[in-house]
């Protein structure tokens, strides 16, 4: 056996690791520790605190450390640990952790003879943790674009418009609302720093990938924008970890996991990422062009980029992709649960959806449905409604085909301020496995499909850029197509060629689609509404 490489995901519900052998080309482990089941002390449900506002989620971060003790001691029964070369890891994006003086003492001495959750239960200036699903800072994002010089401003500085769950503005709201503990706050660390510096036992940089999920880092340069800093509460500087490049290595692990787990002292860490940078890599979508569509509750397009644009209409986001180049992220709301509504309506199962999509033409003789069954993120519309354009409510088969085409021509719409049509795309979530689906997608997008099945990519992606990193550390030039080409590989034989006659029509169709949206949901609103 040769060296090992650990990639970890904290994510919101779980602590997932995924090691891989790149010797034998094997994932030889995979386990996932459960917050909600493992760690019932916390009362966390789906990893959330409760809360009686809707808009506000946060999560325990000594639970997030306590998980980490119960994964090692897991693992160590599963692996070889002294085979363990690297350990890097993925964070859900945007969350942030407050720490205290004591904090870089505690991290620095953590002692094997006690739990993760005792070296580290004294080191929070503020228990709790907002997450990415905390929408409660609406006004700080206004605040923050007024100071940056509007919403295309702020895109074109940070990567993104002000997001709700972006850190910047929820460091606003803290300092805002609680300025005694924001003073009394000596670092903010992402959840994937954060993490890392537990790993490494000592504090470690903000990665460009997850740093740009902030509101605060220049997209451009991956330094701290000074003006984004000072828009957001005074003194963040010095409260900020460094930044620095995905392929920084942070040295060896702590000797806590030495010590405690059996891991090789040689071992050495990474700094950490993003959930969506590390799926990336996960996913093998490293050359420009290739692009990844996930296919679940909601749909999400995410790119590959070599040379940074940012979105002018603030719909998508640009985050830094691990290889140092980067990425777009876009998501639609209205994804698998807009299928499943129309598929309902007409009390269907997935075949005979299927079978109506095969049935019907390309381009639906011009027929158009907007599928805003939900309030939709891309794009921005509030008030939910269908509409309908030459399209009978009462045509089963022309919904089937127009709830699809309405989605795919939605995502070729609102990528386009990426600059160049995707070249490939990996697909992926739920509905990959609808064939009939994934066709409509090849023609609209004029390229190939691929499917792509993948159990936790962002771990994956994590354990791929451990062995990078090792590579690296030990004076080798690895190439990423050769390191993701032994794990992150697209089904044998799923390819799907565009149809050039039905991607001809779509040319038309695309027109005729984005004269549809503008009349709607240019007013934020779907207007009149035809309920499903
Ligand atoms: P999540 O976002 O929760 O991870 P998944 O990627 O697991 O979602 O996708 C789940 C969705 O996949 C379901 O909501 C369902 O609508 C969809 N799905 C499953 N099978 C099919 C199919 N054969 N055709 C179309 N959609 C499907
Ligand atoms: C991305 C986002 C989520 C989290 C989930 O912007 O908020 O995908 O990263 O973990």
């Amino acid at each position: 056996m040769g060296h090992l490489y650990i990639g970890l995901d904290a994510s919101t519900q779980s602590l997932s690791a995924v090691v891989i052998d790149p010797e034998s080309g094997e994932t030889v482990y995979r386990d996932s520790v459960g917050y909600d089941r493992t760690l019932p002390a916390y009362g966390t449900v789906n990893g959330v605190l409760q809360s009686s506002d809707p808009q506000i989620a946060h999560a325990p971060p000594l639970m997030w450390v306590e998980a980490l003790d119960v994964l090692f001691e897991r693992m160590r029964a599963g692996i070889d640990p002294g085979a363990v070369a690297c350990i890097c890891g993925s964070g859900q994006q945007h969350g942030s952790v407050y720490l205290n003086a004591s904090a870089t003492e505690a991290l620095c001495e953590l002692s094997p003879s006690r739990s993760l959750a005792d070296n580290l239960g004294g080191i929070f200036s503020r228990p709790t943790s907002p997450i990415w699903m905390d929408s409660s800072t609406g006004e700080e994002c206004a605040e923050i674009m007024d100071a940056l010089g509007g919403m295309r401003a702020t895109a074109e500085a940070t990567g993104s418009r002000a997001f709700e769950r972006f850190t910047g503005p929820q460091i606003r709201k803290f300092y805002k609302t609680d300025p005694e503990n924001y003073r009394k706050t000596q670092r903010i660390d992402l959840v994937s720093s954060f993490m890392a510096s537990v790993i490494a036992g000592q504090p470690v940089p903000v990665d460009h990938g997850d740093g740009a999920g902030m509101n605060l880092m220049d997209i451009r340069t991956g330094q701290w924008h000074s003006d984004a800093l000072n828009a957001t509460a005074p003194g963040l500087k010095r409260r900020l970890p460094p930044l620095a490049p995905s392929d920084t290595s942070t040295g060896r692990v702590s000797r806590y996991f030495v010590e405690k787990y059996g891991l090789n002292p040689e071992a050495r860490a990474m700094v950490w990422s993003g959930d969506n940078p590390n799926s990336i890599i996960g996913l093998g979508l490293v050359n420009a062009g290739m692009t990844g569509i996930s296919l679940g509750t909601s749909d999400t397009y995410f790119g590959f980029m070599k040379e940074c644009r940012t979105d002018p209409d603030g719909e998508g986001h640009v985050f830094g992709a691990p290889t140092g180049d980067y990425m777009s992220l876009i998501v639609f709301q209205n994804g698998s649960l807009a299928r499943e509504k129309v598929r309902d309506r007409y009390g269907l199962g997935w075949s005979g959806f299927s079978r109506a999509l095969e049935q019907t033409p390309a381009g639906n003789n011009g027929k158009i449905m907007l599928p805003y069954f939900s309030p939709e993120i891309v794009p921005r519309v509030c008030e939910p409604g269908v509409r309908r354009f030459d399209l009978d409510e009462n045509d089963v088969a022309g919904n089937c085909r127009a709830v699809v085409e309405a989605q795919m021509m939605a995502m070729r719409i609102h990528s386009q301020w990426m600059g160049r049509r995707p070249s490939g795309i990996y697909a992926t979530g739920g509905a990959s496995e609808n064939e009939a689906i994934l066709r409509i997608m090849a023609d609209v997008h004029g390229c190939p499909v691929y499917r792509f099945e993948v159990t936790n990519s962002a771990a994956l992606g994590a354990a791929l850029r451990a062995w990078h990193g090792h590579l690296k550390s030990t004076g080798r030039d690895p190439d990423w197509e050769k390191i993701v080409a032994r794990f992150a590989e697209p089904v044998p034989g799923s390819k799907l060629e565009p149809d050039p006659a039905a991607s001809a029509i779509y040319e038309n169709l695309v027109e005729k689609y984005r004269r549809c949206e503008r009349d709607v949901a240019g007013t934020g609103q779907a207007g009149k509404s035809v309920s499903p």
